[in-house]
């Protein structure tokens, strides 16, 4: 594939950036884009080559080297979310969950004795991780949580569900919220939880030599349920997630009792900047394919490329990939220096998910009937962009999150929060 090259990288990456980003990139080449048609078609997630993203160290890149990673910062973790996505979306969101959902939260929120025992087996890749927030009647309104953990002399008793969670069949560590008290003020008392149990595919991850760690405390009640069937994202796994009497011990509660909402959302901050970048890479991978398409295909004696129509279409994508870039970037170093960033996090999400969607929609039309077919990948490209406008906030949620900082928060009657 043609590479894109940006000025603007000059303006964020250092030197280190780079040589992850090549090292990716070459990777993605030589083991990616061989499966990448096939693991979507068969809906296959791709073990072998979470073995090799492991022992590439992408799964630890944001984290310091005591607790098994890389030692590098946010806008690391997201060049791994941005260049495996311009590939395969799939691998993409199996690193980029792992990183900013599991391992995140516990790496803020969690004790010495937490982030030894979990963080680092995530950071190394020995096991996938997940984040359990979404629920059949809480989507959106990530308040409605239904799922209870009932406090007994020395563990919480979880009853409950979670669905739509990346990672939750294949993966093994898992963050949760559930409701730990009545409804107070108006809202209800919520806490978060780390959680284990054994992969999905055993022989699999025993056959790779990653995914299962025979010696993690699994919680007894806990289990994967349903693997969906998506449009998009087939080579990733979206599981549901059942609490039937699952015994969680009292120091699996992660940060403190009834803090469990406001570190999810700040968590979910994190995982906006990590999807922005996963569909930042969307829009540009199905450039790159659309450059190289498009200098090649010839009608009316012309190269399609040379039709001052492409040409201004082709234009407008660079230049919202250049804008798209700043706002991901910007968010990363924001993030990274400890500065709030709940707002440039949702602009990210919120633009590059239109980016991705708009951009992917053009590839496919300006590769014809080509592009319809699955002998190309931008037909694969558009079905995985379109998860950006629903997953990890939709585009509503983050628009709200926006107009919040731009006007303060909208009245509304608190007595709707008790029901
Ligand atoms: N960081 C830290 N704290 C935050 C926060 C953030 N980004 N966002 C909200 N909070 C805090 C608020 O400050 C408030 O604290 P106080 O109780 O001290 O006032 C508390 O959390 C509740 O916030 P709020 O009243 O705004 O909650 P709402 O129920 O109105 O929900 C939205 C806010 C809609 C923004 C939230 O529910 C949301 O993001 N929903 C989408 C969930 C989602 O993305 N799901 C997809 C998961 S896929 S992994």
């Amino acid at each position: 594939m043609i590479e894109l090259t940006s000025t603007v990288d000059d303006r964020y990456l250092t030197d280190e950036h780079r040589m992850l980003r090549a090292m990716i990139r070459e990777f993605a080449e030589n083991e990616i884009v061989p499966i990448a048609r096939e693991i979507d078609a068969q809906a296959r997630f791709p073990w072998e080559n979470v073995a090799k993203m492991a022992e590439l160290g992408l799964f630890g890149v944001p984290w310091p080297e005591e607790y098994g990673g890389a030692g590098m910062d946010a806008l690391g973790a997201a060049l791994v979310s941005e260049e495996l996505a311009k590939f395969c979306p799939s691998h993409s969101i199996t690193v980029g969950a792992t990183i900013t959902l599991a391992a995140a939260p516990i790496y803020d929120f969690g004790t010495e004795d937490q982030k030894r025992k979990y963080l680092t087996r995530l950071a190394r890749g020995e096991v996938l991780g997940a984040f359990g927030l979404t629920e059949p009647d809480a989507g959106s309104d990530a308040q409605g949580t239904k799922t209870r953990a009932e406090e007994k002399s020395d563990h919480w008793v979880l009853n409950g569900s979670k669905i739509f969670i990346t990672n939750g069949g294949v993966g093994e560590i898992f963050v949760v919220t559930a409701v730990t008290g009545d409804s107070s003020g108006g809202r209800k008392e919520i806490s978060s939880f780390i959680l284990t149990k054994p992969t999905r595919d055993l022989e699999e991850a025993k056959a790779v030599g990653v995914g299962h760690a025979a010696d993690l405390d699994y919680t007894p009640g806990f289990r994967h349920g349903k693997k969906e069937d998506k449009l998009g994202w087939r080579g990733s796994d979206t599981s549901e997630l059942i609490f039937e009497d699952a015994i969680v011990p009292k120091e699996n509660m992660l940060g403190q009792r009834g803090h469990g909402f406001k570190n999810f959302m700040r968590t979910l901050d994190g995982g906006r900047v990590s999807m922005a970048s996963h569909l930042l890479g969307i829009a540009e991978g199905a450039l790159e394919h659309t450059i190289k398409f498009t200098q090649e295909r010839v009608q009316f004696n012309t190269r399609i490329c040379d039709f001052q129509a492409i040409r201004f279409e082709l234009a407008d994508w660079w230049t919202r990939i250049e804008a798209g870039k700043h706002l991901v970037y910007h968010a990363a170093m924001l993030k990274q220096a400890g500065q709030p960033y709940s707002k440039e996090a949702a602009m990210a999400k919120l633009f590059c998910s239109e980016l991705a969607d708009w951009a992917t929609t053009k590839a496919v039309q300006f590769h014809g009937g080509y592009g319809y077919t699955t002998e190309y990948p931008v037909e694969r490209l558009m079905r995985d962009a379109r998860i950006g406008g629903i997953g990890e906030g939709t585009s509503e949620i983050q628009r709200i999150v926006i107009a919040r900082h731009l006007l303060g928060p909208e009245q509304r009657p608190v007595e709707k929060r008790a029901q």
